[in-house]
């Protein structure tokens, strides 16, 4: 269920990437449609990796957040000067008239992408082979966001991770509330499950701060 989610996520991300052109763009604006584009880019080498199609990779992993670390936080809205939304961009008023917003989102990227760096070494949360991730499954249960120790925010193990707990958290995440992890809480995630943190940010903000096709 969750699965379908951050798969759902991640090709949203990309593809609707895809069909945008950035002819004409210049200035800051392309500067920040690169930087995006770089992202979507890496969403996509990822995919396979975090349904596990491919050999996990601790450093494609850790590559991947790195692009998402240069472009989030304030390197993101230092290429959003007020009022840059004239064509090609598609970037909504919105970006200037709730500021704050905006840049908790781009905050929100650079913290999950850190955190998803840092946990590069968990693996994934359902695999065969007996990784590292097993361990951090056991936990008794608790509350998700209450502590941030990685057994309770693991609860039952895998399955009730995947199947409430994330999508909750991800509901949350969509729904604009800020509940915001911290980068350990992130770090100790299975990395699938802290990619699609990271893919939920990207589309809590162009659901909000970008017109949907341009
Ligand atoms: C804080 C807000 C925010 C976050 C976070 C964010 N984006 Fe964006 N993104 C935008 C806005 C706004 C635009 C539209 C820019 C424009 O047209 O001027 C955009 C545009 C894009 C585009 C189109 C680029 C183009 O060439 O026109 C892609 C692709 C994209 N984002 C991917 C991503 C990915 C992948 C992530 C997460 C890893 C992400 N974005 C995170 C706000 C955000
Ligand atoms: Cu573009």
């Amino acid at each position: 269920m969750a699965m379908k989610y951050w798969i759902t996520a991640a090709l949203t991300v990309s593809f609707g990437a895809a069909a945008l052109a950035h002819s004409g763009a210049t200035g800051v604006v392309k500067e920040r449609m690169d930087g995006m584009s770089a992202m979507s880019k890496a969403v996509k080498a990822m995919a396979p990796i975090m349904r596990g199609k491919e050999d996990y990779d601790a450093d494609a992993v850790r590559a991947a957040a790195d692009v998402f670390i240069a472009h989030a936080g304030e390197d993101m809205v230092k290429l959003f000067p007020e009022g840059s939304d004239a064509m090609p961009s598609v970037a909504l008023p919105a970006i200037w008239e709730e500021p704050e917003e905006f840049a908790a989102l781009a905050e929100k990227l650079q913290v999950y992408a850190t955190g998803l760096k840092e946990g590069a070494e968990n693996g994934l949360a359902k695999k065969d082979g007996g990784g590292q991730s097993s361990s951090m499954m056991g936990g008794s249960s608790g509350g998700m966001m209450d502590t941030g120790s990685a057994s309770s925010m693991m609860g039952g193990g895998a399955s009730s991770m995947m199947g409430g707990g994330a999508s909750t958290m991800m509901g949350g995440a969509a729904a604009g509330e800020d509940k915001m992890m911290t980068v350990e809480e992130v770090a100790a995630l299975p990395t699938d499950a802290a990619f699609a943190a990271v893919t939920q940010t990207c589309s809590a903000c162009h659901q909000k701060f970008r017109a949907e096709k341009n």
